[in-house]
């Protein structure tokens, strides 16, 4: 909502009523035509106990033809984007018209045109733009939809649940009529239409009934789907085993289409899909993507409980459904590979994006207290730090204690719009674990800093873990509360190298402790936040010995590679010698551990990574000083990344987690060995990019040859692009790996990509692709004549008027002012505030940055 002088307004959670009135039943009746559909409704509603106020109707961009109240025509129009009517009695049915135009719905909000078919996407608030509605998600609604329309352009027509009609018309249309049995909030209505075929399936539950699939894409793209069908498959069956969760409609469909602003939703029983988390196979897509499309197919498929079965009370409690979502989609993911690699994977995620967010301006909790635009507020903390929540419940409980919390949850509150709260409830409830500190993950923003020290009594051989913790203020929040870390924390003997006892779990409820260890002989190094237990920054006296004994010994694998990681950091944020870390990524080479995992551990951590742990990112000088590290691990071990690079090479393609393990290996040695930009590396990279049989090899090679200046370089970009001319999701991978290279003509580079034919601001994957790219590549984006800023600038304005959510997105990377010198800080905020300034700014653009600016 807008104020009469033009500033968005603020939604509280602290405003939360219940809804005036409900709406029990809706039928919607779409005639639908790319240029102009018509909708009619019907809504069924009855008040909601003694309120007395009149119904009010969100809507937005609707032409409204007619409203009748009973049956009776009513004269009244909408104010602004509501549309209200007096009802004298407790219920009533409410019939509207309205016209919309699908064709030049540029936002992909509410019903648009996507490749040559018709999709909806309704969450958060895109219903309102379909027909007049509560559109809220706590008013639950049981839906008959009818979809007519031209049976040669859309031959397919799919909505919510079960398909119960269809019909010819003499006029060449025709008609499907479906109903979904399950109340649910009007974000999870879903209708397509469209030129679709069917990659079809079947499931069987656990208590004997046979579900229908079937995932719609081009017919061209059938073959592409088989990946995405199999992770469907073995989701359904985890969630029955894991959760004891079964599906509940006769039918799943899943859509994939090319336009979405988001990787996908789960609109119940009609599953609709960003086409790049679908369309896999070994020519078109590497092992991450493939990876990626099972995680997210699981997450939609699982929303199915957490999320549609039980659904959110108002937008506040967001990460009840999406923290829970992908807390269970990591949990699969871990049971189809290595759980380690995943775990690993899933911190790198929370620190590259969740990390900066809560020491930034947008900082907010993973549950909210105001926001004034609830796209914005699709975050990686309230999806992946609310993950972290749930994760760290589910250590304090146990297996057992959380199973059974799960469990208590989808009884008591099935059929329910429900808060955060009642989810902790119901876990305390279960297990008798009191988590009333715990709670203020909940409420309270910014991440915890660690101080954890070791000090060791030889004569009485024990050995004293001194913790202390601290949480800096974030906006709004100047005064934090002591948070209850859970730690798993061990001991090792720095001479035997064995593990001192058992590990155990700390729960670090003061501002500082002391952690007791009987029984120690020697001096110990202490193994901390092992399996990253809690999210948090931990700092430690650890020396470099310390942190190199620790890569070798460690037997908690995501602390053994953090280690490394850290030895890494402490590498790159000082000049000294580098010697240590060399021998000790020659020594986790030697490892004999899965390739996987020996792959995450030498790395070294990223750009954006190490600029995070100074005061002051120094964005030269990190860059010079990681690229000479770089080249001296290169060097230093050239004949041990040879010897990776062969051992690993394999006879033909598989997509088994050992396969992709050795891929990734394999292509880690590659860019060492290119670190020096050598005539044989060149060479071999080279001919890898020529000959490879998958997209992950070809991909990796076309990687390490973008940051190089070799004349191959050029001629592989030529040769990609002219193979895949017709494949919008590789032509992605050949806008981001130009966007990303480290080669100091970037700028200019993605300059000139704005301007390729190729290149539109339409879509939000091309436009991720290249400017969502460049504005994460820490080097070239923060160039110091603040060319990058404005590029990104320009194509936030550009952008905005089209489509502001995707515009919205490429905010927040010039919202990090605070984080470099004065003179980029400067150039940055020049670029917010000619953004404010611009006359009808969206409000998703406007949140952000104006919030950036303070
Ligand atoms: N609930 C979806 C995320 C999503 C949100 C908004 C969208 O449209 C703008 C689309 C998807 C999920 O968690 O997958
Ligand atoms: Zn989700």
């Amino acid at each position: 909502m807008i104020d009469a002088a033009g500033t968005p307004q603020t939604i509280r959670l602290s405003d939360y009523r219940p809804p005036a009135w409900r709406v029990p039943q809706v039928a919607l009746d779409f005639n639908l035509g790319a240029e102009s559909t018509r909708v009619t409704a019907r809504l069924t509603v009855e008040r909601n106990g003694k309120r007395s106020e009149p119904l009010v109707l969100d809507g937005q961009g609707l032409t409204l033809v007619s409203v009748k109240r009973d049956g009776v025509a009513l004269d009244v129009q909408p104010v602004g984007e509501t549309l209200t009517i007096d009802i004298p009695g407790d219920s009533a049915v409410i019939e509207t018209v309205v016209d919309i135009a699908p064709a030049t719905n540029t936002r992909l909000m509410g019903l648009y045109a996507s490749g040559g078919m018709l999709c909806t996407q309704c969450e958060a608030e895109g219903f309102r733009r379909i027909t007049f509605f509560p559109d809220r998600p706590d008013v639950l609604s049981v839906y008959d939809v009818k979809l007519t329309a031209d049976a040669a352009l859309y031959p397919v027509l799919l909505a919510n649940g079960n398909e119960v009609a269809t019909g010819q018309l003499p006029d060449g249309r025709h008609w499907a009529q479906w109903h979904d049995p399950w109340p649910k909030p009007s974000y999870l209505f879903a209708a397509v239409a469209g030129n679709l075929s069917p990659l079809r399936d079947t499931f069987v539950t656990a208590s004997g009934r046979t579900v229908d699939l079937a995932i719609w894409v081009a017919a061209d793209d059938v073959p592409r789907c088989a990946h995405a069908m199999a992770a469907l498959k073995t989701s359904m069956r985890w969630d029955e085993v894991n959760y004891g969760r079964e599906y509940d409609l006769d039918r799943f469909n899943i859509v994939a289409v090319g336009d979405f602003n988001f990787g996908a939703m789960e609109n119940k029983g009609l599953n609709i899909f960003n086409s790049r988390y679908i369309l896999a196979d070994a020519d078109t897509a590497t092992d991450a993507d493939f990876d990626a499309i099972a995680a997210v197919v699981a997450h939609e498929y699982f929303h199915n409980w957490t999320g549609n079965r039980i659904t959110c009370r108002d937008w506040f409690q967001l990460s009840l459904k999406e923290g829970l979502t992908v807390f269970r989609d990591q949990q699969f993911s871990a049971d189809q590979g290595s759980a380690a690699v995943r775990r690993i994977d899933d911190v790198r995620m929370l620190r590259a994006g969740q990390f900066p967010e809560d020491a930034g301006p947008m900082a907010h909790p993973i549950r909210p207290d105001s926001y004034i635009e609830i796209s914005n507020f699709y975050t990686a903390t309230i999806y992946n730090k609310g993950a972290e929540v749930i994760r760290m419940m589910a250590t304090l409980l146990g297996p057992d204690g959380f199973r059974a919390g799960t469990d208590l949850y989808f009884d008591r509150h099935d059929g329910q719009a429900v808060t955060t709260e009642d989810f902790v409830r119901s876990m305390e409830d279960a297990s008798g674990v009191d988590l009333a500190q715990f709670r203020n993950w909940y409420a309270q923003a910014g991440t915890p800093h660690l101080d954890a020290r070791i000090t060791h009594d030889a004569a009485a051989r024990t050995a004293q873990l001194h913790l202390s913790q601290t949480l800096a203020p974030t906006p709004g929040q100047p005064v934090k509360p002591v948070m209850q870390l859970p730690l798993r924390v061990a001991l090792f003997g720095g001479t035997t190298g064995k593990r001192l006892g058992d590990e155990r779990l700390v729960s670090l409820t003061e501002a500082s402790a002391t952690i007791d260890f009987d029984n120690i002989d020697e001096p110990p190094v202490a193994s901390l936040n092992r399996g990253f237990s809690a999210p948090i920054i931990v700092q430690s006296d650890r020396s470099r010995a310390d942190l190199a004994f620790l890569s070798a010994h460690d037997d908690d694998p995501f602390a053994r590679y953090e280690a490394l990681q850290q030895l890494g950091q402490a590498t790159l944020l000082d000049s000294g010698d580098d010697s240590d870390l060399v021998a000790a990524i020659g020594a986790t080479l030697n490892s004999g551990l899965d390739a996987a995992f020996i792959a995450e551990a030498v790395l070294l951590p990223s750009e954006a990574m190490a600029g995070d742990a100074m005061a002051v990112v120094d964005v030269d000088g990190l860059h010079t000083r990681r690229e000479a590290v770089r080249r001296r691990i290169g060097s230093d071990l050239n004949a041990q990344w040879w010897a990776v690079y062969h051992a690993n090479n394999a006879n033909r393609y598989e997509l088994t987690p050992e396969a992709k393990g050795r891929r990734r290996l394999r292509n880690v040695a590659l860019g060492y060995l290119m670190a020096n930009d050598d005539a044989e590396a060149v060479a071999t990279a080279f001919k890898q990019f020529e000959t490879a049989d998958n997209m992950t090899d070809r991909m990796a090679a076309l990687n390490v040859l973008s940051h190089s200046n070799a004349p191959e370089r050029d001629a592989a970009l030529a040769a990609f692009h002219a193979r895949y001319a017709d494949n919008a999701l590789v032509l992605d991978k050949w806008f981001s790996v130009q966007a990303m290279s480290t080669r100091a003509d970037t700028p200019a580079a993605v300059a000139a990509l704005m301007t390729h034919p190729d290149f539109s601001y339409t879509n939000p994957n091309r436009l991720r692709a290249l400017v969502g790219a460049y504005a994460a590549n820490q080097v070239r984006f923060n160039a110091a004549d603040g060319s990058g800023y404005r590029l990104v600038a320009d194509a936030v304005l550009a952008v905005d008027a089209l489509n502001p959510q995707a515009a919205a997105r490429l905010v927040s990377p010039l919202g990090r002012w605070k984080r470099f010198d004065a003179a980029r800080a400067a150039l940055m905020r020049a670029e917010l505030e000619r953004i404010v300034a611009t006359e009808g700014l969206s409000k998703d653009v406007f949140e952000i940055a104006s919030k950036s600016l303070v």
